[in-house]
């Protein structure tokens, strides 16, 4: 199979700092999502300081994106907030649930990294709801649905014992949350050895949630960032029904290969269409916004033809 999974946008680099009407360096690991028929982008940037802050851009089409004149979610001047973003807030995550939008965050601090929610209902103003887990987590995924009474996230706890993994935990509220089960992990002398972490937001399909992850292989020239994909059972989601065994997606753009850190290509976000594509959004590089279409259907069969345990 020779025909890339993933057609990369001749357009590409979407979006970069220098489109930016306020001052920053890189535009990168953006979450995507459509608002009354339009497309809305998160995308994180770094300031000259090295800390991030959450910016937003408007697209019709999903491939032109034109930035707002202000960020839209910065570290917070309010407590418990304030404490725990300090250092930036990072790759967020957008899920539609319910006619709200829940947006996931890395929040860094002196303390570590932890995760914050926060919610809007139109992307003009948003809402702080809570800081949703300990130190050290990133990269939450929520399901945008409820299992029974429960909603359910894919998280990435890190470990000093074993290869950072993919975890799934439940909640009845969005604040509280446990449960929590290892789902998926990296595989030995494997494109995703190293470590693996949820990517965009899980996309329902008739034969399973469709998750696209990124997953880390080590080289003496430092860390390749690639993409994967793996099924979730529909009903179950602790249930991993398949994952695929190769990637879908790595760095080979002379963006995504140099940049802020070289050899990255990371998702946070990706829309599923009415014709079952699927545009997918990553940050090259650390340092600029692409996109790419895939067929759903494609990627939910690598997971079942073409498949690896899931632990
Ligand atoms: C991870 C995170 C991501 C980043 C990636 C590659 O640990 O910091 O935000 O894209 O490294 O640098």
């Amino acid at each position: 199979m020779n025909e890339p999974l993933v057609k990369r946008y001749s357009g590409n680099p979407i979006l970069k700092a220098s489109d930016i009407p306020y001052s920053v360096v890189t535009v990168h690991n953006a979450g995507v999502t459509k608002h009354n028929g339009r497309y809305v982008m998160l995308f994180r940037s770094h300031r000259h300081n090295g800390r991030s802050i959450l910016g937003l851009a408007d697209s019709d089409d999903g491939f032109k994106f034109t930035a707002r004149p202000e960020p839209f979610i910065v570290p917070s001047t309010e407590e418990p907030f304030a404490e725990y973003e300090a250092f930036g807030t990072e790759d967020a995550r957008i899920c539609a649930m319910d006619g709200e939008y829940l947006i996931t965050y890395s929040a860094y601090s002196r303390h570590g990294v932890r995760i914050g929610l926060a919610k809007t209902r139109d992307f003009d103003s948003v809402e702080r709801v809570a800081l949703i887990s300990e130190a050290d987590m990133r990269n939450v995924v929520l399901f945008p649905q409820r299992f029974g009474d429960r909603y359910a996230r894919l998280d990435r706890p890190h470990s000093e014992i074993s290869p950072w993994s993919i975890w799934i935990s439940y909640s009845k509220d969005l604040i509280h949350w446990g449960d929590a089960r290892v789902v998926m992990k990296p595989v030995a002398y494997h494109w995703d050895e190293m470590k693996i972490g949820p990517g965009a937001t899980p996309i329902r399909t008739s034969r399973g949630w469709l998750h696209i992850y990124h997953g880390v292989f080590p080289t003496m020239d430092g860390s390749v960032y690639r993409l994967g994909v793996a099924l979730h059972d529909l009903e179950d989601p602790a249930n991993v029904i398949g994952v695929s065994d190769r990637w879908i997606l790595q760095p080979d753009d002379e963006w995504e290969i140099t940049g802020y850190v070289h050899n990255v290509v990371f998702t946070c976000g990706a829309v599923p269409e009415d014709d079952g594509s699927v545009k997918i959004y990553w940050g090259g590089a650390d340092k600029v916004m692409c996109v790419g279409t895939a067929v759903l259907d494609e990627l939910v069969d690598l997971c079942i033809n073409d498949r690896r345990a899931p632990m």
